[in-house]
């Protein structure tokens, strides 16, 4: 008959397998362990080496990567905190699919994927889809030009796609009105306008789809929109840069096209027709420091953005793109596409 000591010396035990190898069988934790950002440092000290280099020889062959990742590190913490929700692409069960023009790059979503590959061959599955996802973006933007920033270690990868409702709380682009902007941005932690004006500089990497600005297009109001519409009755399948003025460079050169109505989305060109807005935006214009502070200060805060249940969830051992139960169901099934190097 067990005792009640050597259940607990047994639970004590189990509780030191599960961490000693996580490879073999992971908990599904529940709680706020972890979250800093040196989470990492003895457990898989090769980490940090593993995402520079992956991330440099991607970027190498495909500049606009650094977008993919931005933007997907946007889409995954917005909804419901970070936590690789946005990379689960099982049929069944998919984010991307949600919202109808949620045009996630799905190579951004194969390097990520290729890096926990590389991080659990050499540390064991230590470290989450969402973790990586945080850290491979932080480098993209580095070395696009743009700001160092603090991101928190330690999130678990979520066990289900985020809800319809969180998804399409994401911000649409034909927004005309800041103070809806800045109410969506506030409910995820990001309540000083400077975050809404700041983060939005995002767009100084990446395209669009004409789909995205049709109603500007449409609207046909101005040189600039005439042109986007003009470009896009002629090629309706060509991105449009979303900086105009340095599409690849991480700086400050979209709120200098901003200020010469040269804003592609509905969402941008609100930023220089609010005052309030405007005035950081003409202050970010000036200052390329400015802007990095701000930027690095606000993409630290959308890096904690809110997790309603908790830092709740497993660390996916088998691909980002699966669930270790989904993995498990499908074992025997073809492999998704992983990350060529020279596509
Ligand atoms: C103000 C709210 C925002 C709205 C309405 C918005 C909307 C959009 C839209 C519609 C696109 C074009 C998608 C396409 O047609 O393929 C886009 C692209 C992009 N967004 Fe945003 N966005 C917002 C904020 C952000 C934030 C906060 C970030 C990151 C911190 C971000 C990063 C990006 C990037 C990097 C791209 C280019 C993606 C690529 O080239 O693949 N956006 N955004
Ligand atoms: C997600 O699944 C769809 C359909 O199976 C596939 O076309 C797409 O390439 C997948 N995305 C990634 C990133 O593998
Ligand atoms: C401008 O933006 C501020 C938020 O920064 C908002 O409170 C205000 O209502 C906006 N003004 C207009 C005219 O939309
Ligand atoms: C239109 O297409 C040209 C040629 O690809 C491009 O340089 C330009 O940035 C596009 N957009 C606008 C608004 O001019
Ligand atoms: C807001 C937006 O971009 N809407 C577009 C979504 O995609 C459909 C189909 O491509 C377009 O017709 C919409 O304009």
């Amino acid at each position: 008959m067990a005792t009640s000591s050597s259940v607990a010396v047994l639970a004590v035990l189990a509780t030191v397998a599960a961490l000693v190898s996580p490879a073999m069988s992971l908990p599904v934790f529940t709680g706020d362990v972890g979250v800093s950002p040196g989470f990492h440092a003895a457990s898989c000290p090769q980490l940090d080496g593993i995402v520079r280099s992956s991330v440099e020889a991607a970027l190498q062959r495909e500049v606009t990567l650094a977008a993919g990742l931005l933007r997907l590190y946007f889409h995954d913490c917005f909804p419901q905190g970070c936590d690789a929700s946005i990379l689960l692409n099982t049929t069944s069960a998919r984010e991307t699919a949600l919202l109808p023009n949620l045009t996630i790059r799905p190579r951004a979503m194969q390097l990520i994927e290729s890096i926990r590959a590389r991080v659990h061959a050499a540390c064991g599955s230590v470290v989450s889809c969402a973790d990586i996802t945080l850290l491979a973006t932080r480098h993209s933007i580095v070395v696009s030009g743009g700001p160092w920033f603090s991101v928190p270690q330690g999130n678990l990868d979520s066990l289900a796609p985020a809800s319809q409702d969180k998804v399409s709380n994401l911000p649409s682009p034909t927004t005309a009105s800041v103070a809806k902007l800045v109410e969506s941005f506030r409910t995820r932690g990001l309540g000083d306008v400077a975050d809404l004006v700041a983060l939005s500089g995002a767009h100084t990497i990446g395209r669009s789809h004409c789909g995205s600005f049709a109603d500007r297009s449409r609207r046909a109001d101005d040189t600039f929109s005439r042109k986007l519409a003009a470009n896009c009755s002629k090629h309706p399948d060509r991105l449009q840069n979303l900086d105009v003025v340095t599409p690849d460079l991480f700086d400050n050169g979209y709120y200098k096209a901003l200020r010469s109505n040269q804003g592609v989305l509905t969402s941008d060109m609100a930023l220089v027709k609010n005052k309030t807005t405007a005035a950081i935006v003409k202050r970010f214009a000036q200052s390329k420091d400015a802007f990095f502070r701000q930027f690095a200060r606000s993409m630290e805060k959308l890096a904690r953005a809110p997790k309603p249940a908790g830092n709740v969830g497993e660390i996916r051992r088998f691909s980002c793109f699966r669930t270790n139960a989904q993995r498990a169901d499908a074992a025997g099934e073809e492999e998704e596409e992983g990350f060529a190097a020279s596509a």
